[in-house]
């Protein structure tokens, strides 16, 4: 071979190998069922990745908790079995209690961002769970405590209440009886009789079709939403610039989709009414000492489980 020739060919191989070289694919999981409440904005963010990042990077959604049971998914996360997750902190306080605390942080998460808040959430993940935390969703969306039986004050004894880690301590405090269970098993609790209520925010009872099984809604609403976009550690030092680049601009509009939530609420309560949900309402004074309850009992279990982090965790919450 003539040294042209050598040259074209060794050119035309390199060509090829570029023109096949693949966007490093991600795979992900939700804790939360496909379509519903709070995973429709993150597979908006999956699509999102997946046009922005065409080439370079790619997620591969595999899907809800028929793919993996929500309480595992903050381990899977740790351990590399999926690079990436739509998670709350409440399914993995086993590995990281403070976790819990984000729903005691309701700031925009454009002020989180700028006040070290996000930065010190991240670190923590980084440290216990091997994560980066790269976007929250839902800050400015309360929970709120569900029943089937009435009751005329504040007040829980004698009731069975489904719960996570978000709920339990108010749950417990007001005398109730908490049961832990995940999101898929509301419903068959609730028609047996298992449970007299739950804990669940105020969006998105429709989704699992809990309104057939729900008579009333506790006021006040209490708390913020936290679910939280998490990426391996690993997989997040493995990526390029450019890779993570996509990733973060993804992950602020995504946490810009927040604003949607005002007005999602809004017509969830009116759907709700419709849905013959009533609200009960036991007047100011009494919602302002169940908030301050509520906020103080989370605290101090947060405070118990991981001293250090739960009270530079507070100082930043500012409440
Ligand atoms: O009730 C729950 O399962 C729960 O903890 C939660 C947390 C964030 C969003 C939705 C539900």
């Amino acid at each position: 071979m003539t040294r042209t020739i050598v040259l074209a060919v060794l050119l035309a191989v390199a060509a090829g190998k570029a023109g096949a070289e693949e966007a490093t694919t991600l795979r992900a999981v939700s804790a939360f069922a496909e379509g519903t409440q709070f995973a429709r904005n993150f597979e908006r963010f999956v699509e999102k990745v997946n046009a922005d990042g065409k080439g370079v990077i790619h997620i591969n959604y595999i899907g809800g908790p028929r793919a993996m049971p929500p309480f595992e998914v903050g381990n899977a996360v740790r351990t590399r079995v999926v690079d990436m997750a739509n998670v709350t902190g409440a399914f993995y306080t086993n590995l990281m209690p403070e976790a819990d605390a984000g729903k005691l942080i309701g700031k925009p998460m454009s002020e989180q961002r700028r006040d070290g808040t996000w930065d010190t959430i991240n670190q923590l993940h980084n440290q216990k769970l091997n994560a980066w935390y790269l976007a929250r969703q839902f800050h400015n969306v309360p929970f709120h405590i569900y029943l089937n039986r009435k009751i005329d004050k504040l007040d829980f004894t004698g009731l069975k209440i489904r719960v996570t880690p978000v709920y339990k301590d108010i749950v417990e405090a007001l005398g109730g009886a908490a049961i832990t269970t995940a999101p898929g098993e509301v419903y068959t609790a609730l028609e047996r009789g298992v449970v007299d209520g739950y804990g669940w925010p105020v969006t998105g009872i429709f989704d699992l079709g809990w309104e057939k099984v729900t008579k009333f809604r506790v006021e006040p609403a209490f708390y913020s939403v936290e679910v939280g976009v998490l990426v391996n550690l690993d997989s997040w030092k493995g990526l390029s610039e450019a890779q993570r680049k996509i990733l973060t601009d993804a992950a602020a509009w995504l946490e810009g989709l927040d604003a949607d939530n005002i007005a999602v609420i809004k017509a969830e309560v009116e759907r709700q009414s419709k849905a013959g949900i009533q609200p009960l309402d036991f007047g100011l004074a009494e919602s302002k000492r169940f908030i301050a309850l509520a906020n103080d009992v989370a605290w101090q279990a947060v405070i118990k489980r991981a001293p250090e982090a739960g009270a530079k965790l507070r100082q930043l919450a500012g409440n």
